[in-house]
């Protein structure tokens, strides 16, 4: 399988003024390209994982074969991780449902505290990671974790739901090291519509 850079649904500068047009490029078109070439190479020197879901190959985490694992978990958790992201955002964004308010409120206490737990978690994610809102796959519990490097929440029984990027790269150029800021603004962009749908999916599968 010869993975390759999935087309965004918006523009560049579709984002803003929460992602700047120059962010939105160099993080889509270099960082996600990088992951995707690099995980097609190692992917090259262990042609026995050709039938394996992207999915698959992170779930088999250290059973990889030794000279191909830590390229295949950096690089396939980059790929999987972005491309989820990019589809957790819109330049002309849903309104959470009362529905999905609920089921949140039901989980958190109230919304305003999910999104608390949330930014914290981003925020206080050391180094580069990601931070997220899942379900957990037998449990079916909502619950936020954050994740270092390229991890994706699959790797630990959980349904990703909601994900935000908080490695440098994703913020730098336009906020600098105001990490909080990225996130606050961050809300204004995410499909609400989205997150549903996949709740709803990770709560009857
Ligand atoms: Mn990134």
């Amino acid at each position: 399988m010869i993975y390759t850079l999935p087309k965004l649904s918006y523009d560049y500068s579709a984002l803003e003024p929460h992602i700047d047009a120059l962010t939105m490029q160099i993080h889509h078109s270099k960082h996600h390209a990088t992951y995707i070439d690099n995980l097609n190479k190692a992917l090259e020197k262990a042609p026995q994982l050709s039938e394996k879901s992207l999915e698959e190959l992170l779930l088999l985490g250290e059973k990889l074969p030794a000279d191909v694992k830590v390229a295949i978990l950096n690089n396939g958790g980059g790929h999987i991780n972005h491309s989820f992201f990019w589809e957790s955002m819109s330049p002309t964004p849903s309104k959470p449902s009362e529905r999905l308010q609920k089921s949140i409120a039901d989980g958190f206490g109230t919304w305003d505290e999910f999104q608390a737990q949330f930014a914290q978690a981003g925020l206080t994610r050391f180094g580069s990671g990601w931070a997220w809102l899942v379900c957990h796959n037998n449990s079916k519990e909502l619950s936020i974790i954050s994740t270092p490097n390229q991890e994706n929440p699959l790797q630990t029984g959980h349904t990703p739901i909601l994900g935000v990027d908080v490695w440098e790269h994703a913020y730098y150029l336009h906020y600098q090291n105001r990490r909080a800021d990225y996130i606050a603004a961050w809300w204004n962009i995410v499909d609400w519509d989205r997150v549903e749908n996949r709740l709803a999916e990770a709560l009857t599968s």
